[in-house]
């Protein structure tokens, strides 16, 4: 299902004025307004295929309706929010979940929709049918070499799916670890997740990078084997330059400072992208600002520094992924509200005044800096995504175009009111 142009220039057209006053008084405030525009239409964020359908909890699962019943559907899905924001421009595949069985046929899609498929994610975390051997007991770090190697061969597939399908990297995540003291030996669950690890990373084409993901708990309560940024950069450092440690904000225990992590990695040139959502506990998974607004803005403040500190560029140098799972919203609405929070966060730390929060840092002026803070972070910046949609052909107000077009009734229409999507 595709948006015909035509509603999209009718609903800027009838804000268009509103818009406009907003976006002069902003202006007026903050003069580099030019420059962050252009950074805000380069920016995408990658939406996880795996975000379409409704996630359960491990109680229960309510689908919602009108879910995307296979990978064409969710590209589609995909293609629909990046026509109302013009800012998810790329799809993250979950194999087995998203397996393409006709490579051409999803590429071209893909491409008629605009988009582009980034990291692809293996899945050693649940059996699959068939499967000789079960990963209960972990995968990589597994005691018997045989269920080590069907994981490491699993990546293997998966890099030769991304390779088709145009993909550039490769996102690890392991549910690795115990839940019972004794259960493990640490050093040579360690060892052995290590030698698994490297045998993947040996056969990443040279242009790709691997993404080593870190959680500090669930599925095992006692012990992750990639339990941290620290253990994650560990196995990085030894994998070699193609490997980089992964930020999933819900990964951390709680009150972690994400952002002193996020800012030391990239001094170490080993940040190589990051899973938005937001959580109050855990793992939770949710809307990405709809708790912590302020966290994200802090590490979006890090983000542009360290980059800016390492000439990098930040639309292509990192990877950006939303990686949510909701169980009470329209997927679709809420990963527009993931967006539009992580654009707004990124447009205010493009405004912070960097050489008076320095001048603050070298003064130990500790109330300036907070003042210099919160002062953007308290401007409603809202007006210049808006008009970045706007100069990018999206809509100024996706949410309420597709409410008012009533979208979701269409795919429920063509689609049916009880499609489970493939995923959690
Ligand atoms: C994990 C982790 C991974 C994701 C799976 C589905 O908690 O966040 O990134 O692939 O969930
Ligand atoms: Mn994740
Ligand atoms: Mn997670």
């Amino acid at each position: 299902m595709r948006i015909e142009k035509h509603h999209i220039d009718e609903h800027n057209h009838q804000l268009l004025s509103q818009h406009q006053r907003r976006l002069n008084c902003l202006s007026q405030e903050y003069a580099p307004i030019k420059g962050v525009l252009q950074k805000l239409l380069d920016f995408q964020v990658a939406i996880p295929s795996w975000a379409l359908g409704t996630g359960g909890t491990r109680f229960g699962r309510f689908s919602g309706a009108g879910e995307p019943r296979s990978l064409e559907e969710k590209i589609e899905d995909v293609g629909l929010l990046h026509q109302l924001n013009r800012s998810s421009g790329a799809i993250s595949l979950h194999i087995p979940w998203d397996i393409p069985t006709n490579v051409a046929q999803i590429k071209a899609l893909a491409e008629e929709h605009g988009l582009m498929f980034d990291a692809v994610n293996s899945n050693t975390f649940q059996d699959q049918k068939g499967q000789s051997y079960s990963y209960k007991f972990g995968s990589m770090q597994h005691v018997d070499k045989r269920v080590r190697q069907q994981a490491v061969a699993h990546n293997l597939e998966v890099i030769h799916y991304g390779k088709e399908l145009g993909s550039d990297s490769l996102t690890v995540w392991l549910a690795d670890g115990s839940s019972f003291p004794g259960q493990l030996n640490f050093r040579k669950a360690f060892e052995n997740t290590l030698e698994s690890l490297q045998q993947v990373y040996a056969a990443l084409p040279d242009h790709w990078k691997m993404y080593v993901e870190y959680k500090a708990y669930e599925p095992n309560f006692y012990s992750t084997t990639i339990g941290d940024w620290g253990q994650s950069l560990l196995y990085a450092t030894k994998l070699g330059p193609k490997a980089y440690t992964l930020v999933d904000l819900g990964h951390h225990l709680p009150n972690a400072n994400i952002e002193q992590i996020v800012s030391l990695l990239l001094m170490e040139g080993k940040l190589g992208g990051f899973h938005f959502n937001d959580s109050k506990y855990g793992d939770d998974d949710l809307t990405t600002g709809s708790l912590k607004p302020y966290q994200l803005f802090l590490i979006f403040n890090e983000l542009v520094e360290g980059m800016d500190a390492r000439g990098m560029n930040h639309a292509r140098d990192l990877g950006w992924m939303i990686d949510a799972s909701h169980n009470l919203k329209d997927p679709l609405e809420d990963l527009m509200q993931s967006v539009e929070a992580i654009m707004i966060a990124y447009a205010q730390a493009l405004l912070i005044d960097r050489k008076a929060l320095e001048e603050a840092q070298q003064n130990n002026d500790v109330a300036a800096a907070q003042e210099l803070l919160q002062g953007v972070f308290r401007t409603d910046v809202r007006p210049l995504v808006a008009e970045a949609r706007l100069r990018a052909g999206a809509a100024l107000q996706p949410l309420q175009l597709y409410r008012s077009l009533g979208l979701r009734q269409q795919l429920i229409r063509q689609r049916g009111s009880k499609t489970v999507a493939s995923g959690l």
